[in-house]
């Protein structure tokens, strides 16, 4: 699926603003098939949760509706007109007048609908998009709806980050010609000096296809005809991390000696590889400095912002970041762009968060239900978390920052029924892209003992919390746990370890000199713990603290407006952690 973009043959039209606004049972059973009577609007990109004072919109579970006028360009006679959704989460109708022209299911991955046959160029439409936040059973994520006593559904679920909803990214209409690009795929390889570039153009209809790969100065550097094939570029340089560098792969249909549709892939010339317990990017091995981040910030909720992905990232560079992941869903196209063009690494994972009903049974692990059972996890989950990593696949594909796939985070891999459902999920992502490593982040509960899944997988990934949830306060015991942990996996699998999670909560100006659960000191201490300890391990290869920045959750007695563990606040001020890191990750600079 391609980013839109404006080029010499298609336009792009932005709907961001202000659109109107309203929560199902306040306007009508049918609120697609006229202008929506209500005094309320909201901001697209934005979760609409945080926007309002009224916590019944807050809370509510169930369709809201957006809704605006759009006019379309008056030159798009001939074209195909496209309309655009980057995210509706999670479930999403988009309506074209009344006409209903598209549905979705899940969140965090784009959707479109070829809107032609209902609009006219130089009219206006009138777009109505039903967005709808309920999670059960059979969602990526998971999740359960209840009546409370007093009648109201409630939405509860088993990951830890606010369940916000909305348009909280893009939405576009755009023109392709008739004859057009529909897809485009590229995969690179390095020999010596030469970059090799196998691609495949698809096209709306068989046509003749013409390629072009441009450097950054738009010189043109390799040329072929036909719809796929091998490119070579000589002298080529490579995407490498902290030294990004992207060249254009310029594919045209042609029609007769003329150009009818052209589109611009930007794409990097990068390998990666598992070997042995080494991960490789370029065949040299890499060392993932970073953390698990989220979409999250104060009224916007998960609503992409510029603003912060900007900050974000030069916060990320300060702190010696080299990769994160994005954690635990698909993050906006915006970001992934971002990382390719900085050179900054990433793992990028579906939103099958919450696969894991042992945390009903809190720390003790013991499942109150089992996780995979007709009633719970079942076969219909795993056909929505198999239409979860083809819609991330398709997506995120030419993307060089992206190095690995996670497809899931903390599911219950120490379960059984684990290795049933996870095995064709694994297949299907192999095959959907055989040159990219895959992961799973690894539950606590789950020890190289008794974790059903591990082998199928090239990199093992592994969340931990001794001295937090476990040892609470107690790093002299945590670093020991932790070493045994770490070195019985490295022992059973040989393969190379992330430390994809590990952290503490942490209040921005509380002091203690002893170690103390929730100071800044503690944070620190934590955290060199761990890095002593990866020190000592061959086999760790990477480690991602949670969080980069503190972030929303659901209502819960071990949240304090949400999770505390970032190494910068909410609003990105560092706290004490963030210059220890720094000092750390600066110095070992991709290594180890
Ligand atoms: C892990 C989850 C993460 C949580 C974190 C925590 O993967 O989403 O936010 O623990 O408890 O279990 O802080």
């Amino acid at each position: 699926m391609l980013k839109p973009r404006p080029t010499a043959t298609r336009e792009l039209v932005n709907l961001d603003g202000v659109w109107k606004f309203a929560v199902e049972g306040t306007v009508g059973e049918t609120p697609w098939t006229g202008p929506l009577d209500t005094p309320l609007e909201a901001a697209v990109p934005a979760s609409y949760n945080d926007l309002f004072t009224d916590s019944a919109i807050r809370d509510h579970v169930g369709w809201v509706w957006y809704q605006r006028q759009v006019r379309v360009p008056r030159g798009w006679e001939g074209d195909r007109a496209i309309l655009r959704v980057d995210a509706a989460t999670h479930r999403g109708r988009v309506y074209v007048d009344g006409a209903l022209v598209a549905e979705h299911i899940g969140g965090y991955t784009p959707f479109e609908a070829d809107i032609t046959d209902h609009i006219r160029p130089g009219q206006e439409f009138r777009l109505t998009i039903g967005v709808n936040n309920e999670l059960t059973n059979t969602t990526i994520p998971p999740g359960r709806i209840t009546v409370s006593q007093d009648g109201r559904r409630t939405q509860t679920y088993l990951h830890d980050f606010y369940n916000y909803a909305g348009l909280a990214r893009s939405v576009w209409l755009y023109s392709v010609p008739a004859v057009h690009i529909a897809d485009i795929t590229v995969v690179t390889g390095l020999d010596g000096t030469t970059g090799t570039v196998d691609y495949e153009v698809t096209t709306s209809m068989t046509a003749p296809v013409r390629v072009r790969v441009l450097d950054p100065s738009g010189d043109e550097v390799a040329v072929s005809d036909g719809a796929s094939g091998t490119l070579r570029i000589e002298d080529v340089t490579p995407w490498r991390p902290g030294a990004a560098h992207l060249y254009d792969l310029v594919a045209e249909v042609m029609d007769a000696g003329d150009v009818v549709d052209t589109y611009a892939q930007p794409f990097g010339v990068r390998t990666v590889e598992v070997r042995g317990a080494q991960f490789l990017i370029n065949g040299e091995p890499f060392y993932f400095t970073g953390f698990g981040k989220h979409e999250d910030t104060p009224v916007r909720g998960k609503g992409h912002d510029d603003a912060y992905l900007v900050h974000d990232f030069q916060l990320m560079e300060w702190a010696g970041a080299n990769s994160f992941r994005t954690s635990h869903y698909p993050y906006a196209e915006e970001v992934l762009d971002f990382a390719d063009r900085h050179g900054i690494v990433v793992i990028d994972e579906t939103a099958a968060v919450g696969l894991n009903l042992a945390v009903e049974g809190g720390l003790t692990g013991a499942p109150v239900r089992p996780t995979f059972s007709p009633d719970t996890i079942n076969d219909d989950t795993r056909a929505a978390h198999a239409r979860a990593i083809r819609e991330l696949i398709a997506r995120d594909k030419n993307h060089p920052s992206v190095v690995m796939w996670c497809i899931a985070n903390e599911p219950s891999s120490n379960e059984e029924g684990a290795r049933e459902y996870f095995e064709p999920l694994l297949e299907l992502t192999r095959k959907l892209d055989p040159t990219r490593p895959v992961c799973y982040a690894a539950v606590m509960f789950a020890t190289s003992d008794n974790d059903r899944i591990a082998d199928l997988f090239d990199v093992l990934c592994i969340n931990r919390y001794y001295g937090w949830y476990i040892a609470t306060g107690d790093l002299a015991t945590a670093e020991r746990y932790l070493e045994g942990d770490l070195r019985g996996w490295a022992a059973k699998f040989g393969k190379p370890i992330i430390m994809s999670e590990y952290g503490a909560d942490t209040l921005q100006g509380l002091h203690s000199v002893w170690d103390q659960p929730w100071t800044e000191e503690y944070q620190a201490a934590y955290l060199a713990a761990y890095h002593r300890t990866f020190d000592r391990i061959e086999e760790v290869v990477g480690e991602h603290i949670w969080n980069f920045a503190d972030f929303q959750t659901s209502n819960g007695i071990h949240r304090v407006d949400g999770n505390r563990k970032g190494v910068f606040t909410r609003d990105r001020r560092p706290k004490a952690a963030a210059r220890a890191l720094r000092a750390r990750w600066r110095g070992l600079d991709g290594r180890k």
